[in-house]
């Protein structure tokens, strides 16, 4: 069985984990975190390459030895070497390795002294005051160590993008309400549109730092206060999401921003090209010996190193500086270069507007066309649509557009993938159609060979037109299911057909990683807000902050294109 990036990595990644119990070598350690995450930012399949007889991929820092056990584990799925270390230490090492304040060194410290086997025995220990007795250990660890603890089992870890964003938008209107604020901005994995984020990153600029953190720490959300100082703070807000702010002087924002922005791995690689120009980057500025030569805007720090400005959506060190150095980045897609929305519902099945009021908001939203893609029998439980209601609806759709200048409606359906790849309205239902969306929506379980054989045999339909979120996951609650995007990719790309990027904040599927194989492989991608009520088109916003981390630009896009532009590339040329 060969495994996926995501597999390896994380196998690579536990490697480096149990090296760093065994107090191993900080280089030899690094060396597979390194190499965890190049191996999960990669476009393409390692096992694929490797099986098709292609060597790995040219990635900086992967020495022979490395590549062998990248290799080893491609092929195999398992690593001989972490077996052998997993011997070595206790499993409930690398649970509490995730703990605050607990480093290698303390972990073994906790196994070894007071034989704790589990997270659970752990709490008690610090219960019973045990913990602070150990060298290495006081009680302000142990009250770091209990809150941590007592706090993770509530709530997910993470938060999603569109419940932050309506969580930040009036925390930054009281900030900059605050005395002596200029500018405020957030920065951290918000910025750069991660699908979820840990906690909120905000940087702040004023001549005196004590008055705007206070002005923080009294915001009306605030649940409990974290820290306070002088120039940062950090708070947890009544929801449960945690916001860090940084204040510093307008000469620094620049530096700041960038520093807190990220990605950390982006941070690290910046720092080091400023090395080799002997220069010191930090959060304050870019400096030569004690002279500050940039901070105040990101621009500045981009062009002491010699790059453009790199979009934070890019910053992961995935390639975005190399390609930044050799002014090769993408211009990445905007939300106002989406021209229709190719995927929405209306009360015909489960959504909650008439087609009349969905056309309406689109237009309002900016948009020249819609498709209205309601579900297919098979799907009961959303009162799917029959060829009969089909009909009805698509002559609906065309009395409407008789009507109305400001926008198109396209007649579509969202159209169920059974279990053997067929599709479940007949061929004469479909071809009457403008676009075939397609979906998988049962038997997500099925194995990696038979859920990529049904979607195939799906795509060979002369009809079948996009992909619909192509991998079924639903963030935090359902694991996409198990198929060879690579795959689907070429088969895409062979039959002039495309994938959706579906813009749902709770799915956001295609992944930023596949976007980008997508991209890289010429396949078009719809950016899709699934709309089931007027107010959803908004969610196309989160769909191009998704696309943009996939590097993708206007071209990559299918509903970028005019409708004129995207009539013949919605009549397939199938024989
Ligand atoms: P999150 O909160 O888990 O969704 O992800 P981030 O990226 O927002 O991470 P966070 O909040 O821990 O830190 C914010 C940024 O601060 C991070 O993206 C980069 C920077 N940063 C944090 N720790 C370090 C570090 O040890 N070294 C460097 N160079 N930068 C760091
Ligand atoms: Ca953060
Ligand atoms: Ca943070």
């Amino acid at each position: 069985m060969p495994a996926h990036n995501t597999e390896i990595a994380d196998a690579l990644d536990q490697v480096a984990d149990l090296l760093e119990l065994e107090r191993a070598n900080p280089f030899r350690v690094r060396a597979y975190r390194n190499a965890a995450r190049a191996i999960r930012g990669l476009g393409s399949d390692v096992a694929s390459l490797l099986l098709r007889g292609e060597d790995l991929p040219a990635i900086r820092g992967i020495g022979k030895d490395l590549a062998g056990k990248i290799k080893e584990l491609a092929s195999t799925e398992h690593l001989p070497l972490l077996d052998e270390l997993r011997t070595h230490v206790p499993p409930v090492a690398l649970e509490l390795l995730r703990l605050p304040n607990l480093g290698p060194k303390r972990v073994k410290m906790l196994c070894d002294k007071l034989d704790i086997h589990s997270v659970e025995q752990l709490h008690r220990a610090l219960l019973d005051s045990r913990v602070r007795e150990l060298p290495g250990f006081s009680t302000g660890i142990e009250k770091k160590l209990l809150q941590a603890i007592e706090e993770r089992p509530k709530g997910p870890a993470r938060f999603k993008i569109a419940a932050v964003e309506g969580l930040v938008a009036p925390l930054l209107d009281h900030l900059r309400k605050a005395p002596g604020v200029d500018k405020v901005s957030v920065a951290g994995s918000y910025r750069r549109c991660q699908e979820t984020v840990g906690d909120i990153d905000i940087v702040a600029t004023a001549e005196k730092g004590p008055p705007v953190t206070r002005w923080f720490t009294r915001y009306e959300e605030v649940a409990r206060i974290a820290a306070a100082g002088d120039t940062r703070a950090t708070v947890v807000l009544r929801s449960g999401l945690q916001v860090d702010l940084r204040i510093v002087p307008a000469k620094s924002y620049g530096a700041a921003l960038h520093y807190f922005t990220g990605s950390k791995a982006h941070n690290i690689a910046i720092r080091r090209m400023g090395q080799e120009r002997g220069l010191k980057i930090n959060e304050y500025g870019v400096f030569r010996g004690r002279r500050r030569i940039a901070g105040e805007t990101e621009a500045e720090i981009y062009r002491a190193v010699d790059l453009p400005f790199i979009p934070p959506e890019l910053r992961e060190n995935r390639g975005e500086i190399e390609a930044a150095a050799a002014d090769r980045l993408p211009k990445l897609v905007e939300l106002a270069d989406l021209r229709g929305d190719l995927h929405a519902h209306s009360t015909a099945t489960d959504g909650h507007n008439s087609i009349e009021e969905m056309a309406a908001a689109a237009s309002a939203a900016g948009l020249a066309y819609i498709a209205i893609t309601e579900h297919s029998r098979h799907l009961a439980m959303a009162h799917g649509l029959d060829p009969a209601r089909l009909r009805r609806q698509a002559a609906e759709i065309e009395r409407f557009n008789g009507g109305r200048r400001d926008i198109t409606v396209l007649r579509g359906i969202e159209v169920d993938i059974l279990e053997d790849g067929a599709l479940d309205l007949p061929d004469s239902a479909l071809g009457e159609l403008d676009l075939v969306v397609a979906a998988v929506h049962t038997r997500f379980n099925l194995s990696r060979d038979k859920q990529t054989e049904r979607i195939l045999r799906a795509m060979e339909h002369p009809h079948f037109t996009v992909l619909a979120h192509p991998t079924g996951r639903l963030i935090g609650e359902r694991e996409p299911y198990d198929v060879d995007m690579p795959r689907l990719i070429e088969a895409a790309r062979e039959r002039g057909c495309f994938l959706e990027l579906n813009a749902h904040p709770d799915r956001l599927d295609l992944s930023e990683v596949h976007c980008r194989m997508a991209k890289e492989a010429g396949v078009l991608l719809s950016i899709a807000s699934d709309a089931h009520r007027t107010g959803d088109f908004a969610y196309l916003r989160f769909g191009v902050g998704q696309a943009r981390r996939g590097w993708l630009a206007p071209q990559d896009v299918l509903n970028a294109r005019s409708l004129r532009e995207l009539r013949p590339l919605l009549r397939r040329t199938m024989a």
